[in-house]
């Protein structure tokens, strides 16, 4: 099928571009490379020496025989182009990773939250409507994210699939009803998922398109065995404060001997999946649609959970580097159980990576054979969620 991977440069839409490339689509790119210019505004880049796209795709060919197109195009402020390239191309599906994708970049400032939501929104607004302008079934795929959810939901039951059956009280007896599960979000970057997801709603009633919102928790991992085939190919590794996620921050932060850097208690428990699991996920999901008429499918595309300082413990056991309990610059509970259903995927025969297996490997491949590129002064998460909260200081002169 021809396949449009939205954010095809970043660090889950490269890897995905490749599987799906390797299998037989015909995968076009449609990226703003605002993610490298948010590098550049930070003074950070990727710790694995991530090439030019140009220079990506040729890489590609020249080792495959396989094409991918490429578009640079703003989701967001180029409806027109976005419009007339659906025309052009006649894409039979669409995965959606086009979104500024940090919840420490969202609320770093003012700026960076107005452009979060101008981002997001308007991007997959933008999606949406071109796809009902070009009068074409096109499949949607959007990743969406574990922390719509939120994290205020304990106990036994499980969070489950996009949808909660409630019972509402009226003075004729209790009725049953289907809604979305009730939206938390912990930050701005979250809260543009959980208006995503109303959007998907509406165009799926209103215009019976074909949408899937995967749920995705926190992807560790790097390489997949396309991106690993040449080091031109080589993914994305984000680790400094807004854009490094909790597990590749640890192992990187373990391979310079930096303290771990866990914020508060570590109480935190989260949902984890394995990069090479993600592009499996996106090809199932695209294998599955909904069908027209049908509600949004939604999976929860995670595979295991983890509290923060289990992570710190398990790899401070492995590489003996120190933890650090650091203040907690972002407003979330400083402790939390989480109880995830997650059937749908392996039902549709996902067979995930565990940490228990991958762990090493990306410690040697990635976190210390690119050690040396590592800006320590970058390693502190700077970014407070509201005014009052304390930063830390540098562990590392
Ligand atoms: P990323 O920042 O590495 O990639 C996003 C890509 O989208 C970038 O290449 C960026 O240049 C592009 N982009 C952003 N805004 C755009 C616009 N207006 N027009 C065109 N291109 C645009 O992020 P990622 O980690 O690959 O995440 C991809 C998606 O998956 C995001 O939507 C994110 O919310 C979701 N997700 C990621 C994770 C994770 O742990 N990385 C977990 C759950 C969900
Ligand atoms: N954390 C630490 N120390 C660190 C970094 C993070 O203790 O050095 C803690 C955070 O306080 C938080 C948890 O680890 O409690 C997770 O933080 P994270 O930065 O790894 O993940 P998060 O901000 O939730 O965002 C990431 C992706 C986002 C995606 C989300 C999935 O950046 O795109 O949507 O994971 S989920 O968390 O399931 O919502």
């Amino acid at each position: 099928m021809k396949v449009l991977v939205l954010g095809g440069d970043g660090f889950c839409g490269w890897p995905t571009s490749l599987h799906l490339s390797d299998i037989g689509h015909d995968v076009i790119v449609v990226d703003n490379l605002s993610r490298r210019a948010i590098d550049l505004e930070l003074e950070v880049d990727s710790l694995t020496p991530i090439r030019p796209m140009g220079e990506r795709i040729r890489v590609w060919k020249e080792l495959t025989g396989k094409d991918i197109g490429f578009v640079n195009l703003d989701l967001a402020e180029e409806y027109d182009r976005f419009a007339q390239l659906l025309i052009d191309e006649q894409p039979d599906a669409i995965v959606h990773f086009g979104e500024q994708r940090a919840a420490p970049y969202s609320m770093r400032s003012t700026k960076a939250k107005r452009y979060t939501i101008d981002n997001n929104v308007r991007g997959a607004h933008n999606v949406l409507a071109a796809i009902v302008e070009s009068g074409k079934d096109i499949a949607l795929v959007h990743l969406g994210t574990m922390g719509v959810y939120g994290y205020g939901w304990s106990g036994s039951a499980p969070i489950p699939e996009g949808y909660l059956t409630v019972k509402v009280p009226t003075p004729d007896g209790d009725i049953e009803r289907e809604i979305l599960h009730p939206a938390n979000p912990g930050s701005v970057y979250h809260l543009t998922k959980t208006l995503d997801q109303l959007l998907f709603a509406f165009y799926a009633k209103n215009d019976n398109l074909r949408i899937t919102d995967l749920h995705q928790g926190i992807v560790w991992g790097t390489q997949t065995p396309q991106t690993a085939l040449d080091e031109r190919l080589i993914n994305r590794f984000d680790y400094d404060g807004d854009y490094g996620t909790v597990l590749n921050r640890f192992l990187m932060q373990a391979a310079i001997g930096h303290p771990l850097t866990v914020h508060g208690t570590g109480g935190q428990t989260r949902a984890f999946i394995h990069i090479r699991d993600t592009v499996r996920c996106i090809q199932i999901a695209l294998e599955n649609p909904p069908a027209a008429g049908d509600q949004v499918k939604v999976f929860n595309q995670v595979t295991e959970t983890y509290r923060v300082r289990e992570l710190a413990e398990l790899i401070s056991s492995l590489t003996g580097v120190d933890v650090a309990n650091l203040p907690n610059p972002r407003k979330e509970a400083a402790e939390n159980d989480l109880n995830v259903s997650r059937d749908k995927f392996q039902a549709l025969g996902l067979n995930p990576t565990l940490l228990s297996e991958g762990l090493l490997e990306e410690s040697r491949d990635i976190a210390q054979k690119y050690a040396g590129r590592a800006d320590t002064t970058k390693i502190i998460a700077r970014s407070v969620w509201n005014k009052g909260m304390e930063t830390s200081p540098d562990l590392v002169k």
